[in-house]
């Protein structure tokens, strides 16, 4: 019931010729996480990076904005890691692993969720490798600040709890949580999705950016953004982000001259028949990869 053509898809982004993914020179590698072991309410992000890699031969290579094609500068596309079996723990020391390996070789590693759980390992490895102290600004309707949940500490609802023990993090477009996190959170970095969306104007994008100290991880809900831009997602909150605050907020992070260590996109869950959110999701990738080219 779930199969669609894009689940087996296993093309590499943008559809590149193999000159532009040559693993000797390629600057950025996407790793897909097919992982969907602790979504609590709709399940198929499972089928999120398939379905993100098909969309994204639809996507043009030159980006208006930046006035360049950020997929010169070379796009590995990794088979996408096994972890339908794993647990979180599991899954995420996988990833942590395949990622610290492409940092090592001094890749951009970007990984594709599956459920935001896939983001720990990512972070982990990233805040390993910096030289400072890791920034992580995360995009996302919920803070994930749980200590535990359903039993795990590497549940998709305690990521940020996890990046807060290793990164300084700075929380946008919250806009549902518990009680207890509300307790925890640094009210200081968290940017609510009702004050945000209605500000008069974007001087808080100067605050956020202002917090993140010189490398940074993007990790991107897609619930994130409000449902009627991304409805494909297992846990849409209304009242959330649009592409331009999303676009401009990043450009901001990068245009200060901050270094994109590494980024994620994850819960993109395909609904049949409709592809506009599998598009902007693979769309959203390579414009982070468009600025963070046009500052090089
Ligand atoms: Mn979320």
């Amino acid at each position: 019931m779930s199969t669609t053509t894009s689940v087996s898809y296993t093309g590499e982004f943008l559809d590149l010729p193999a000159e532009l993914a040559d693993p000797a020179q390629a600057r950025y590698v996407v790793i897909p996480v097919p992982y969907d072991g602790t979504s609590t309410w709709r399940k198929g992000a499972d089928r999120g990076p398939a379905a993100l890699l098909e969309a994204s031969g639809a996507v043009e290579w030159y980006d208006i904005e930046t006035q360049l094609e950020a997929c010169q500068a070379g796009i590995l596309t990794a088979p996408a890691l096994e972890v339908a079996q794993l647990s979180p723990e599991a899954m995420s020391e996988l990833v942590q692993q395949r990622v610290a390996e492409e940092l090592a070789a001094r890749r951009i590693p970007v990984v594709l969720g599956g459920e935001h759980s896939v983001s720990i390992g990512a972070i982990r490895a990233a805040a390993e490798a910096a030289e400072g102290r890791l920034g992580v600004l995360q995009f996302d309707a919920h803070a994930d600040t749980r200590e535990s949940y359903h039993g795990s500490p590497c549940n998709h609802a305690c990521i940020m709890a996890r990046a807060r023990e290793v990164a300084d993090i700075v929380q946008v477009g919250i806009r549902a949580i518990d009680a207890e996190e509300r307790a925890g959170l640094d009210p200081e970095r968290v940017f609510w999705a009702h004050e945000v969306m209605q500000a008069p104007d974007r001087s808080w994008m100067d605050r956020a950016v202002a917090l993140l100290p010189q490398e940074v991880y993007i990790t991107v809900d897609l619930d994130g953004f409000d449902p009627a831009v991304v409805p494909a997602t297992g846990t849409p909150e209304p009242g959330g982000l649009d592409w331009y605050t999303v676009n401009e907020l990043c450009r901001r992070v990068l245009a200060s001259g901050r270094t994109l260590v590494g980024f994620d996109v994850n819960e993109l869950l395909p609904l049949e028949g409709h592809h506009a959110s599998n598009f902007l999701a693979a769309k959203l990738v390579y414009r982070i990869m468009s600025m963070a080219e046009s500052q090089r």
